[in-house]
């Protein structure tokens, strides 16, 4: 049997809302649930589970009937799904009145519920959030009832404040696989028994690193699960080790070079600037947001005082006397730190 676990679309999500590159993200995120579905037909998967957050926050009428449609494209794949702690089933919830395809099923109860289907041998368990935070293992009271069938369990959570279930608690219930949504980063617990398929694409700047979905081929005699990257973005960190050397336009060249170099071109980029710079220039981060796709700007670079001036200047007092002690001819990246943390913490005192 076929499976596609995918998990955290969060939909109806805007990153970037007010971006200058015409990335239009909430578009994105629909079109990659799209993606999804596509690959499912074509794989002629028997399964598409989504393991909660399917929504970002409480669904529109619009959106589940536009998500509907995606799924109703589907002629041989069963549906199913969880709602998650971001689009928790609320009282006035859609969610619960929507009337979905025949082949899309939602596990709304908040206890646990599933849903068997007899030409697969396959039961499907599951429950659903109807609060924001959920601290009591509910998946601790869903029980497998035929244990000759294939069965799964869709789960959302795992932290101290959604539905904390450990590995080993999740193991020991018996499930032949364990489809599981919330953390973002795409991870195999237990191989071929338990797994978080991450967020479909990345969802803010903490989501780094490549996403996608996972195919299961499952059977009674086991699991294998292949990992397939669909996510059209990634967030990327780019470190700029920057020298006295580095002027704002310097600066600007050589992240762009750094940034071709990679050969990613969709990519969403962090920036941490490193090393020293000139004490006369101060990085202008205006500049770099201005450049394409870069969502943030960390500064550590330190100022490169001129020690030979300061030494000159101060000999007589204890910041000429330190530089003279810390100084030598072997100056490591370590020991120009103390010199310079020292240094400045001396001048600072000063005022
Ligand atoms: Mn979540």
């Amino acid at each position: 049997m076929k499976i596609v676990h995918i998990a955290d679309t969060h939909l109806g999500a805007n990153p970037h809302q007010d971006n200058t590159w015409q990335i239009d993200r909430a578009k994105e995120l629909w079109e990659a649930v799209e993606r999804v579905v596509r690959f499912a037909e074509k794989e002629k998967a028997d399964l598409l589970l989504i393991a909660g957050d399917m929504f970002h926050r409480q669904p529109l009428m619009r959106e589940l009937k536009e998500l509907n449609y995606i799924f109703s494209q589907l002629t041989h794949t069963q549906v199913v799904f969880i709602a998650g702690n971001h689009d928790h089933v609320k009282a006035s919830s859609y969610y619960k009145t929507f009337e979905w395809e025949k082949h899309v099923h939602f596990l709304a109860s908040p206890t646990g519920e599933s849903i068997y289907f007899e030409e697969l041998n396959t039961e499907v368990y599951g429950l659903s959030y109807d609060h924001y935070e959920i601290k009591e293992n509910r998946c601790n009271d869903i029980v497998i009832r035929d244990k000759s069938r294939i069965n799964i369990l869709l789960a959302h959570g795992g932290d101290e404040k959604h539905i904390p279930f450990s590995k080993a608690e999740l193991s020991a219930k018996g499930f032949d696989y364990v489809a599981l949504g919330h953390i973002h980063v795409p991870q195999v617990l237990i191989p071929g028994k338990i797994a978080y398929a991450g967020s479909l694409e990345p969802v803010d700047m903490g989501d780094e690193g490549v996403h996608g979905f996972f195919l299961a081929d499952l059977s009674k005699e086991g699991c294998e699960l292949k990992f397939i990257k669909c996510a059209k973005r990634e967030y990327r960190t780019l470190e700029i080790e920057c020298d006295s050397s580095f002027t704002n336009r310097k600066l600007l060249n050589v992240i762009q070079e750094d940034m071709e170099k990679t050969n990613a071109p969709a990519d969403f980029w962090k920036l941490v600037l490193t090393g020293f710079r000139d004490e006369d220039i101060s990085f202008d981060k205006e500049d770099i947001y201005a450049l394409n796709r870069v969502v943030s700007v960390v500064d550590d670079t330190k100022p490169d005082y001129d020690f030979d001036k300061l030494a000159q200047e101060y000999e007589k007092n204890i910041i000429g006397r330190y530089i003279q002690n810390i100084r030598s001819d072997d100056m490591t990246d370590t020991k120009r730190r103390a010199l310079y943390f020292g240094v400045k913490a001396l001048l600072d005192e000063m005022g």
